[in-house]
């Protein structure tokens, strides 16, 4: 996902430049807004965690855009472009150290597992949206 932030900086071009530069393949594509119940079913694993209510809340506060991505070693490789959770942690030339302003606002999404990346693929599109 790019997330609100970004959206509203105006950094989809940029950022999916990126992501096409570095060799992914877009299977799916999608301009939409998360309701509140959607974010807090996309976000359940952190639900104990302190800054749940705020993450929900700026998730759902503007549009995203979400997408499954293809290539080898995909999961690995999305992380290590869009950088450390933390934009102030990420390494030069990552996508959230050049887009992010902080941790809980921090530009793009990646999935941490090829698990995880089928079922938040399956949440955000049908199989007739990938190609
Ligand atoms: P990541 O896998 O890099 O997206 O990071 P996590 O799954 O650990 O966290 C998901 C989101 O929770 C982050 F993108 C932002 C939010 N978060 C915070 O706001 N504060 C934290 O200390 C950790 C995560």
């Amino acid at each position: 996902m790019i997330k609100p932030d970004a959206v509203e900086n105006g950094y989809i071009g940029a950022i999916l430049d990126k992501i096409t530069a570095a060799g992914f393949r877009i299977v799916a594509m999608k301009y939409t807004q998360l309701s509140t119940r959607d974010a807090e079913i996309f976000y359940a694993i952190h639900k104990e965690r302190p800054f749940f209510g705020e993450l929900v809340e700026f998730m759902t506060r503007g549009p995203i855009v979400a997408a499954i991505l293809e290539k080898d070693n995909a999961v690995d490789d999305f992380r290590a472009l869009i950088g450390a959770t933390n934009p102030e942690e990420a390494a030069e030339g990552t996508i959230r150290k050049l887009y992010a302003a902080s941790i809980g606002e921090n530009a793009v999404h990646g999935s941490d597992s090829d698990e995880n990346a089928a079922i938040e693929g399956a949440f955000h599109f049908s199989g007739r949206e990938t190609y």
